[in-house]
């Protein structure tokens, strides 16, 4: 029986390696580019753990930046609009925090960056939750 439970752990890890890719989003935002990464590939109801990383136009990782994420989804038949929005901690040069996705379908994501000054950019994409 372990020896089974071995071989079925081996084979799950080795399919994940495989398969689950993490979904990654490259964008630019102003004159700074982002890698934005969701620890599950497709994004699913409840929470995703999410990563980005930022770079400046000479691709130095951008550490004193404040970053934001909103989400939203339309309202629809049934449902008001749905507005969150979330804000990652830094953590070794990468920006780390969780959405929360309340149902499935299309969310509108808007990553915000702001830097001394107070300027901010920002870019959108868009995440298909099952
Ligand atoms: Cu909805």
């Amino acid at each position: 029986m372990k020896t089974i439970a071995v071989f079925t752990l081996i084979l799950l890890l080795s399919a994940g390696i495989v398969w689950a890719k993490e979904y990654e989003v490259q964008k630019k935002a102003g004159d700074l580019s982002v890698v934005v990464k969701m620890d599950k590939n497709p994004a699913v109801m409840g929470e995703n753990g999410v990563s980005v990383i930022v770079k400046d136009s000479v691709g130095k990782e951008v550490t004193d930046a404040g970053v934001k994420i909103e989400y939203s989804m339309p309202a629809m038949p049934g449902m008001p609009a749905m507005n969150y929005g979330s804000v990652l901690a830094l953590n070794k040069n990468v920006y780390q925090g969780k959405l929360n996705f309340s149902m499935s379908g299309p969310w509108n994501i808007v990553l915000k960056i702001v830097r001394g000054g107070g300027k901010t950019v920002s870019t959108k994409f868009s995440v298909d939750v099952q």
